[in-house]
């Protein structure tokens, strides 16, 4: 058995609530990298404050909030659901996936129907402040608050939703997030990862991002490494972002040079515009990790047992607007 030092990586500045919560899970005689980003997942879906992930999550362009969630050991290993509406816990119907189906990933009513029967209880995702959000945002659209028509656009892109400052009747920016992703390395050495995000704010119904599928949003092969991402789901998407990061890592590359192929890789492949951004962590079996981002404002939390910080992404390789 290998042994190696606990790590705890996740996204953004709420990471740290994330890596606070499961840190006790991946140290603990029994628990591991799998409780450990499961329940770091959790603790940022169960917080209504934060508007990008869980209950509270900014809802879509007709105004209902779906959450999009996965989570990882190896490729024959692995579960995920999107389309959740009604269960605030996306990471653990994930995990349910994973271990008592047959299945990768369920969807919408299916995903429900399994967590309901391993005892899930439904909650009501949205709060005063996502629906005052909606009201604000289908205004600004020329529509009326309760149509029940989506308008046609959807969400437009808005990068670093973490950084951006609070206006008067907002949430204080740092309590807006983007996906929660949380990448583990316990003492046995064990990688795992997880993701949840209510995605895209004012996505067009029924829009499913990056983060519930498995290569795109999060990727874990114990021999080779594990990679989790953020931002426009779309730019995630068309390069596999994931999977492309660990399989440079298999190929040689270093956790740093990998996330730098892939924000190379989105540069060259989209016609970029001002507010995307990505920010993608790659963590080696050996707990050597790095982080890259298409633009400034990317943060990863990071816990070991000696280390507790915020740091900001190792590399910005920024496009050409
Ligand atoms: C998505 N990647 O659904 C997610 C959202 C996100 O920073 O991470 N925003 O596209």
């Amino acid at each position: 058995m290998r042994v190696s030092q606990p790590l705890l990586l996740a996204t953004w500045s709420f990471g740290r609530t994330a890596v606070a919560a499961g840190w006790p899970h991946l140290v603990r005689p029994g628990g591991g990298s799998l409780d450990a980003v499961e329940h770091a997942c959790r603790a940022v879906e169960a917080d209504p404050a934060c508007m990008t992930v869980g209950c509270g999550g900014y809802p879509d362009a007709a105004g209902e909030v779906t959450l999009d969630a996965s989570i990882m050991l190896s490729p024959a290993r692995c579960g995920s659901v999107c389309f959740v509406r009604r269960l605030m816990h996306p990471v653990s119907i994930a995990r349910m996936v994973m271990e008592h189906t047959p299945h990768v990933m369920l969807a919408g009513d299916g995903a429900e129907r399994l967590a309901r029967s391993r005892g899930m209880i439904p909650a009501d995702l949205s709060t005063e402040a996502s629906r005052k959000a909606y009201e604000k945002w289908l205004a600004g659209q020329g529509g009326a608050a309760g149509t029940p028509a989506a308008p046609a656009a959807g969400a437009q892109p808005r990068a670093n939703i973490e950084e951006v400052r609070s206006s008067a009747d907002d949430l204080p920016h740092n309590r807006r997030h983007d996906t929660v992703g949380v990448l583990a390395l316990d003492s046995s050495g064990v990688l795992a990862g997880a993701c949840s995000t209510s995605g895209l704010p004012f996505k067009l119904p029924g829009r499913v991002g990056d983060s519930p599928i498995i290569g795109h949003g999060l990727y874990v092969d114990p021999r080779h490494g594990a990679a989790v991402a953020t931002g426009h789901g779309e730019l995630i998407m068309g390069v596999c972002a994931t999977f492309l990061a660990v399989e440079e890592m298999r190929r040689g590359a270093s956790p740093a040079e990998a996330a730098a192929c892939v924000i190379r890789r989105i540069i060259e492949t989209y016609r970029l515009h001002d507010p995307h951004q990505v920010g993608l962590i790659a963590l080696a079996p050996d707990g050597r990790w790095s982080s890259a981002a298409l633009r400034p404002g990317f943060k990863v939390a990071v816990k070991t047992a000696d280390r507790d910080e915020l740091v900001d992404a190792g590399q910005v390789l920024p496009a050409d607007d």
